[in-house]
């Protein structure tokens, strides 16, 4: 696997780390975890208090060289639609979410079965930090610099059997802070799911924090799924549940517009939603909604990496 071909920025388009590592830390993740301390994320409320830091070794290559977007927008501008419809909403009130104690149920046709508290799966795996692009279906994407490890670490352990086809991913519920989920635009909790193969490829990332820091909860705290090359939805947030199955599992967004979003849901600029183009995008930063919007790429530029699973699929027809 090479370094990613992303389209080359100027040395001065670059952010320098430093930049965007925020220095607001007193006490990193991994040593709250080695002193038997509550999980790092106990204190992690939106803004009202300091996030934890946590250490990664950046992963030479999964890292995007494009300019990293500007921490606050990447806070701000989101989508969790636990939290109500608009992008404001999740970072305004996210921060009442219950992130600890916290722990992920990986259950169905897995050999062993399990419950994973939060601080299990911190030290499942030494962290790593990679830069991912993410393309919302939307139309604007932004670069992230995320913490995780790939989510094959996390299967692997539990044992696929010889029927593990698919992998489902099931977000917490908390009505009592959760706004959103008295709309019905989607039928609760929200659900996503990967082929098996996808679920294991070496960019499918298990994702506990960003820039530097465990997650801030609109941004999916305290571990959530990141698959690049698909649209942004498919990056299910705060996780409960991580389902292996035989089946393909019906995810929430096939389930509410069956027309408009299929299972496979890759990044494709060829293949149109049906009510927009998905040609070019708009890179969240750049310069308000008249800044010239840049072309999306094949797989969001991850062509190389992962087309090999989908030779053969007309991707017009599983989109
Ligand atoms: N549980 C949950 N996960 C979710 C969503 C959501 O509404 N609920 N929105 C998705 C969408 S549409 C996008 S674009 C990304 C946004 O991730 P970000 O806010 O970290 O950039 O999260 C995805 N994960
Ligand atoms: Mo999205």
């Amino acid at each position: 696997m090479g370094i990613y071909r992303y389209p080359q920025p100027s040395a001065s388009e670059i952010t320098p780390k430093e930049l965007w590592l925020t220095r607001r830390r007193f006490m990193t993740a991994s040593a709250m975890v080695a002193g038997g301390l509550a999980s790092p994320f106990a204190g992690s409320v939106a803004h009202a208090s300091v996030l934890a830091a946590l250490p990664a070794k950046p992963n030479p290559e999964f890292m995007s060289v494009e300019k990293v977007t500007d921490r606050v927008q990447a806070t701000t501008y989101n989508n969790f639609y636990e939290f109500g419809m608009d992008k404001s909403d999740p970072e305004r009130y996210a921060g009442q979410m219950k992130v600890s104690p916290w722990s992920v149920k990986v259950e169905g046709e897995v050999a062993k079965p399990g419950t994973f508290a939060i601080e299990d799966l911190l030290a499942l795996e030494p962290m790593q930090e990679r830069i991912y692009r993410l393309r919302c279906v939307e139309g604007w994407s932004m670069v992230i610099p995320w913490i995780g490890y790939p989510l094959s670490a996390l299967l692997n352990k539990v044992e696929p059997t010889g029927n593990a086809k698919y992998v489902e991913f099931i977000t917490d519920m908390q009505p009592d802070v959760m706004r959103g989920l008295t709309s019905s635009v989607i039928d609760w909790p929200y659900r996503e799911g990967l082929r098996m193969d996808e679920a294991m490829h070496p960019l499918t990332l298990l994702t506990f924090g960003m820039y530097g820091e465990v997650l801030p909860n609109q941004n999916g705290a305290p571990v959530r799924i990141v698959v690049p090359w698909k649209y942004g939805f498919k990056s299910a947030k705060s996780i409960v549940s991580i389902r292996v199955t035989e089946e393909q599992p019906t995810s929430s967004w096939m389930q509410s517009a069956p027309r408009e979003y299929g299972f496979y849901s890759n990044v494709n600029p060829d293949v149109p939603h049906p009510r927009w183009s998905q040609a070019t995008e708009r890179r969240i930063g750049e310069g308000g909604l008249f800044a010239p919007r840049r072309k999306t790429l094949m797989f969001n530029g991850y062509e190389e990496q992962v087309a090999s699973m989908y030779s053969g699929m007309d991707l017009a027809k599983f989109y």
